[in-house]
């Protein structure tokens, strides 16, 4: 098998083949860069050496500032192609042809955290995707919650500065388990909404490739006749929605704290490239009042049982960056960055974005000509009379103003050319007011519809999210107030929550709104539509004595289909099975946990290494992963050690060792088909949420 760091090597030589020697920013070549110019060898450094002032200076600016907020993320290439023409709703060129790919460039994020924070914190996750299409670049600059914490941009400082990390003593990092945030939610209702979906498992991701995708706003598509129509987006996994459990999900920070932007990375240099369908809800301009909420308020869904999601196209990341600075970092995305066919609505939330992301590159990218940085490049042609600037890369010639003769009267003002961007004239008139229309008021019934319909697991993790976080508040009055406001969205939410938490449970009110349930809701059903073990990690655990053939053929089983599956064993390098043979190992104990991997498999003699240390880490391995609900496979010996280790009600009495619980804990005497079989599809259920609790 290749080297892979030779093949690094190669294709870093292939990327340079000149392969020249080292030079200085201007091209000169340096013969020496491991000591600076001084007077005599033990004299002071001389101001002339330019290569160590260039070198320093080059240093000290590396950092650009992180983005105020979504400053941890990953991205990657890929492209989107339609599944038919959406002419008949939006003039848009990269929503019209089927054969066209137009390519993309997507970054995940994670929202509270600085840049080095880690991956599996409770958060919203950002998913912002740039369209390089024929037209110019259209930005869908989205989360993986479908509504926001406010309602008009101008709060949005106060929200960041509530979530970010308190001023005095910068802490906590990656959280919102503190009092600001919790202040700022108990005293604004109108957060409500996202916080449900901020307490629930859609707030920890099992990974980029598995959460769906939200424009939040509703948009307007515009046709070539100039109608509008108003349009939500959706992006939905191909893999499914999946998501960690909370304990997993911290323990996972420290042990990984890359976790997702690996999983990312991994899976697409592996060619298993992720894929997203998406979809709109469009609702014609005539229907815009008919809802009990208003279209332009983004704390608000439109149910898909109400407006169902039309699948509209694909889309593929199947690249990853080539050096994480140039791209990731300074892709720099734009609500406003529209292309024809793609319009505004007055959200009062998207209005004050679309002031916000262009300001904040001018500090983040150094000025105004972040445009050039290949990342951020349009492939559409671009010919401005915008000049000069920090970093300007481009050497104009000729005029630059409009009109001229001198200059040929270029760039042309494209009058009357259909293919011109044009605002949809949608009429305004009004007084000038500073006010929240009277139809965003309700902060409640959306709250309720969520927590309505979801699954009783689901619920079940909402409770504990909300006593964790409140648990976390030091201020009592804030804890108090947050239940007062969570009695007004559901009595039985709001008593558990104060239940652990010490705050008096609230009274019965009679005005709880009780909406019909939306199935969509719920993780339980935005399942992929065929499940599949397809790049879900799973570990078999090895050590000396294993009977490794066993093991060797469920690998290669699961691994046929996808799966990724590594041997861990106590020490790494190989293990001696029991027939004498050597395995090699993929991993040592000590460096992974079971917090890491979808499923784990004890082959016989798994947990019986002889030395007390291992099997003892071995055990605490299966352990987590019964706790985190995690398929479990066993086969012949390790079938007993597995009986000693999960509770008593998971077993049947009889005494032979097979699991009530069957479907998660699959169990055998050797691993023939159906043990395979049975083992491949627990582990494409993702998790089992029925265990009843580990008591030893
Ligand atoms: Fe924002 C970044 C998503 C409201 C101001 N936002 C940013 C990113 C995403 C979102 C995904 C990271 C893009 C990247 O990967 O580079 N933001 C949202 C969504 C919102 C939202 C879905 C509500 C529906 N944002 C919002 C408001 C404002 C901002 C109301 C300001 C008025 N957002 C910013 C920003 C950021 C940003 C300060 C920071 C870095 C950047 O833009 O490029 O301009």
């Amino acid at each position: 098998m290749a080297d892979p760091k030779q093949q690094q090597r190669d294709a870093f030589r292939a990327a340079d083949p000149a392969g020249g020697p080292l030079t200085t920013d201007q091209g000169v070549v340096v013969d020496h860069t491991d000591d600076s110019l001084r007077a005599g060898d033990r004299g002071p450094t001389l101001m002339e050496d330019f290569h160590f002032r260039e070198k320093i200076t080059r240093f000290d600016h590396e950092r650009i500032p992180e983005r105020v907020v979504h400053a941890r993320g990953a991205g990657a290439y890929g492209y989107f192609e339609p599944y038919a023409s959406c002419a008949e709703f939006t003039k848009a060129a990269f929503l019209q042809d089927p054969s066209v790919r137009t390519p993309v460039f997507v970054r995940f994020s994670t929202v509270q955290g600085p840049r080095g924070s880690a991956d599996t914190v409770r958060d919203v996750r950002g998913f912002a995707t740039k369209f390089y299409t024929s037209e110019g670049n259209y930005d869908l600059v989205g989360n993986n919650f479908p509504v926001f914490f406010i309602q008009d941009g101008i709060k949005f400082p106060d929200f960041v500065h509530a979530v970010k990390p308190e001023p005095h003593n910068e802490i906590p990092t990656g959280a919102s388990a503190h009092d600001t945030l919790w202040d700022f939610v108990s005293l604004q209702p109108e957060t409500l909404h996202t916080i449900m979906w901020l307490m629930s498992d859609r707030a920890i991701p099992r990974s980029y490739r598995m959460m769906q995708g939200f424009g939040v706003h509703t948009f307007r598509f515009v046709n070539a006749e100039g109608r509008g129509t108003f349009v939500k987006f959706h992006w939905k996994p191909k893999l499914g929605v999946h998501s960690l459990v909370w304990d997993e999900a911290q323990e996972t920070q420290g042990r990984d704290p890359d976790f997702n932007r690996r999983d990312l990375w991994d899976t697409i240099e592996a060619g298993d490239f992720p894929e997203w369908e998406l979809g709109v809800q469009l609702v014609p301009e005539e229907d815009e009042h008919s809802f009990d909420f208003d279209l332009l308020d983004a704390t608000k869904i439109i149910p898909e049982e109400l407006v169902p999601v039309r699948p509209i196209g694909r889309m593929v990341l199947d690249r990853n960056p080539d050096n994480f600075f140039a791209e990731t970092e300074q892709v720099a995305f734009h609500t406003a960055n529209v292309v024809p066919g793609i319009d505004f609505t007055n959200d009062p939330l998207l209005q004050a974005r679309n002031f916000s992301y262009l300001d904040t590159q001018l500090i983040r990218l150094g000025g105004p000509n972040f445009a050039q940085i290949p990342i951020n490049r349009p492939v559409a042609p671009v010919r401005t009379n915008q000049r000069d600037g920090y970093h300007q890369g481009k050497i104009h010639r000729g005029t630059n103003y409009s009109p001229n003769s001198l200059g040929g009267g270029c760039p042309a003002v494209a009058t009357g050319d259909p293919a011109a961007y044009r605002h949809l004239m949608e009429r305004v008139d009004g007084a000038k007011v500073r006010r929240r229309s009277p139809s965003f008021d309700d902060h409640y019934t959306q709250p309720a519809l969520f927590w309505h319909s979801m699954a009783d697991w689901e619920k079940r993790h909402i409770v504990d999210a909300f006593r964790f976080e409140l648990g976390k508040v030091a201020a009592k009055e804030v804890r108090a107030r947050t239940v007062e406001q969570l009695a007004l969205v559901d009595h039985e939410l709001a008593t558990a929550v104060a239940e652990g938490i010490g705050v008096t449970p609230p009274q019965q009110r009679a005005d709880t709104p009780r909406p019909t349930p939306s199935p969509a809701l719920s993780i339980a059903n935005n399942q992929a539509d065929t499940p599949s073990v397809s790049t879900r990690q799973i570990a078999v655990l090895v050590c000396d004595g294993v009977d490794a053939g066993q093991a060797s053929a469920v690998r290669t089983a699961l691994a046929d289909q996808g799966a990724v599956v590594e041997f861990i064993a106590p020490q790494d390098g190989t293990v001696t099975a029991a027939d004498g043979t050597d395995t090699e190992v993929d991993r040592a104990l000590p460096t992974v946990a079971s917090v890491l991997y979808d499923a784990v498999l004890l082959p016989p003699g798994a947990l019986d290494s002889g030395d007390p240390a291992s099997d003892g880490a071995a055990r605490r391995f299966v352990q987590d992963a019964y706790r985190h609900g995690k398929a479990i496979g066993a086969l012949g010996s390790a079938v007993e050690v597995l009986a000693e280790l999960l509770p008593a009600e998971v077993w049947e009495t009889s005494g032979d060792s097979r699991p009530v619980t069957d479907r998660s804990i699959v169990t055998c005497g050797t691993a023939n088909a159906d043990f395979t079989a049975a083992f491949t599809e627990a582990v494409a259920a993702h998790r089992d949420w029925s265990r009843p609790p580990l008591t030893r």
